[in-house]
């Protein structure tokens, strides 16, 4: 694992080809249940770029009404799906809480999707980490740290690699640059998918 700032730890190659084979697979089921949607920014409704899902008790959702957390998918009005089981056990063995996760985002990029320089600051409880886990195609990571303003870096995330951002990283602004098309055989069809795993209420 690399520090890459205080609190923001890179773990490449957390999951080997056929932990991630195994992921794509659960997430493929959890999209039968909650499928893709396009989110759109609050006020203007613009859409995003990146198509989105949810699993576990709680699901991120933005519309023109803003940002928030849900129990229910946005078009079907189900609860979401349950977390898959690997995806739970990567949060307990590297979140280093004992609060258990409640939110699961599942981000789809095509190769031409982007995500803007942005902090997660929606949740209510900031002492538990963000644990995002890469697969599929690798993509351009933008970090700074917790002034929009700042000085950034990049590095290149890769399948099967997590990030942890927490403790003083936790508020640090971030987003994803570029997607690397044909870099990776995991997804036929080419694109990326990034889990991002939230702890949203205290205890
Ligand atoms: C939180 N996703 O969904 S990894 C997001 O790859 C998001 O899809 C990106 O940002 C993606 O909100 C980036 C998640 C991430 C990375 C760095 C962070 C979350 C972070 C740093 C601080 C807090
Ligand atoms: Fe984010």
């Amino acid at each position: 694992m690399l520090e890459l700032a205080p609190g923001l730890i890179h773990h490449p190659g957390f999951f080997d080809r056929a932990a991630q084979v195994a992921l794509v697979e659960a997430v493929r089921d959890v999209l039968k249940a909650a499928p893709l949607f396009t989110p759109r920014m609050p006020r203007t409704g613009k859409a995003f770029s990146v198509r989105m899902s949810n699993c576990g008790p709680l699901g991120w959702v933005s519309d023109i009404d803003g940002y928030r957390y849900q129990a229910t998918h946005p078009a079907t009005g189900t609860p979401w799906p349950p977390m898959p089981e690997a995806v739970a056990a990567c949060w307990n063995a590297l979140a280093g809480t004992a609060l258990a996760p409640q939110a699961c985002l599942i981000n789809f990029y095509e190769p031409s999707a982007r995500m803007g320089l942005h902090q997660d600051r929606d949740e209510q409880e900031f002492s538990a980490p963000v644990v995002s886990i890469s697969l599929g195609d690798s993509a351009l990571y933008r970090f700074g740290g917790t002034e929009r303003r700042g000085p950034t870096r990049s590095i290149r995330l890769e399948s099967g690699d997590v990030i942890v951002m927490g403790g003083a990283s936790r508020l640090c602004f971030h987003g994803i640059d570029r997607i690397h098309a044909g870099t990776s055989t995991l997804l036929p069809q080419g694109g990326r998918i990034n889990l991002t795993l939230r702890r949203v209420s205290p205890a």
